[in-house]
């Protein structure tokens, strides 16, 4: 048993889907929870006026049933209400008429640090627009739905999962400052796993070390270049006494170097996650770059983008967290009716000897 996530939805297309299978029958989901951590996505200071336009919302077509889960694959949409002005240059069929509104005109300078030109070269493409679109940060709204309804699982057996931006005072000012200066920033956030009980994850294989899947789902979230468990990077310069967390009573550490993960496996301690976003690619000032369709060089693609997303980046590594803890939950404790999961976790919990609080 595990939890699936498949998503399509391109940033000004009609809507964005998550499917998400494997989840426990019975559960209760709350649409004002899903919609609340979709308002906290958007709430970031530097967004764009996109931000505006949206006012996402979760839409459930499948596998809910006055508001318990069947069991059955879960059908998750966020509408794109920004798509109105767009049906001419993106909606899903040849267009009809003159050309309208926006995304009408062919794109041909690629960003420097965006998917254009590799997804132009990778997958044949003439038009940015054709790459750009998946590649974006809207694409996030759909992981969060997603990431809210493993929390909502998570919760069944007292794991809480919360992202935030790492220290910032300035964070705002700097925001401002790149503004002014027709500029982007980036910035860092950590996730804090509490409750999770040691043996989530598997060091029997690369694949299911917990470590590998959170880095991986975090990794995989637009803008993000590095990630690290723990105290991460700054252990390499550590000698050995320092950077391991003794055992202590109830076989609780007074430290957590290892962020709560050691071999891949979840060893009861908070999980600490930390991510680094890097400056966004679209900037007022465009960087060089070089015309696809002429090969002169020219200035890169200008067009309505955000200063800063790291805010919402906090929001969206918790969702990523969330699934992925969700999914190592499931595979540890199974179960297709709610109480055989929550059932397995306590007998777990029996059958160590792990001081659960302290
Ligand atoms: C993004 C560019 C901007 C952001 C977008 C991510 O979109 P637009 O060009 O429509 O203003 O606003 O993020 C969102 C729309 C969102 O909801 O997070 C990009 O190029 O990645």
């Amino acid at each position: 048993m595990t939890l699936r996530l498949t998503t399509a939805g391109e940033s000004h297309g009609p809507a964005l889907v998550a499917i998400v299978e494997g989840l426990p029958a019975g559960l209760v989901l709350e649409r004002d929870a899903i919609d609340a951590d979709l308002r906290r996505r958007q709430e970031g200071y530097g967004r764009s006026p996109r931000q505006q336009i949206e006012q996402d919302a979760v839409e459930v077509l499948a596998g809910l049933r006055q508001g318990r889960t069947l069991g059955t694959p879960l059908a998750l949409v966020v509408r794109n209400r920004d798509h109105k002005n767009w049906t001419w240059g993106m909606g899903p069929w040849p267009p009809e008429g003159e050309p309208a509104g926006k995304g009408t005109k062919r794109v041909t300078l690629p960003r420097p640090g965006h998917a254009d030109l590799p997804g132009v070269f990778k997958y044949g493409l003439e038009d940015v627009r054709d790459a750009l679109e998946r590649a974006s940060a809207r694409h996030t709204a759909v992981i969060v739905a997603a990431g809210s309804v493993a929390k909502a699982l998570l919760r069944e057996i007292e794991i809480e999962v919360r992202g935030a931006v790492v220290d910032d005072d300035a964070l705002h000012a700097r925001i401002d400052e790149a503004r002014g200066a027709r500029d982007t920033v980036g910035g860092l956030v950590e996730v804090r796993v509490t409750g999770a009980p040691p043996g989530l994850g598997s060091y029997a294989s690369r694949a299911t070390r917990l470590d590998a899947r959170l880095a991986a789902a975090v990794m995989g979230i637009q803008a993000v270049k590095g990630v690290e468990i723990g105290e991460g990077f700054a252990l390499a310069s550590k000698r050995g006494s320092e950077a391991h967390d003794e055992i202590g009573e109830g076989y609780r550490r007074e430290t957590n170097h290892a962020g709560g993960i050691e071999a891949g496996v979840s060893n009861g301690e908070e999980i600490v996650v930390r991510a680094a976003m890097k400056p966004l690619p679209t900037l007022m000032q465009p960087l060089a770059s070089v015309d696809l369709q002429t090969g002169e060089p020219g200035n890169a693609l200008v067009e309505r983008s955000d200063v800063a997303a790291v805010e919402a980046l906090a929001v969206v590594a918790e969702a990523a967290v969330a699934f992925e803890l969700g999914r190592a939950a499931r595979e540890k404790f199974g179960g297709d009716a709610l109480g055989d999961f929550v059932g397995a976790w306590r007998a777990y919990l029996e059958r160590i000897p792990w001081q659960r609080t302290r």
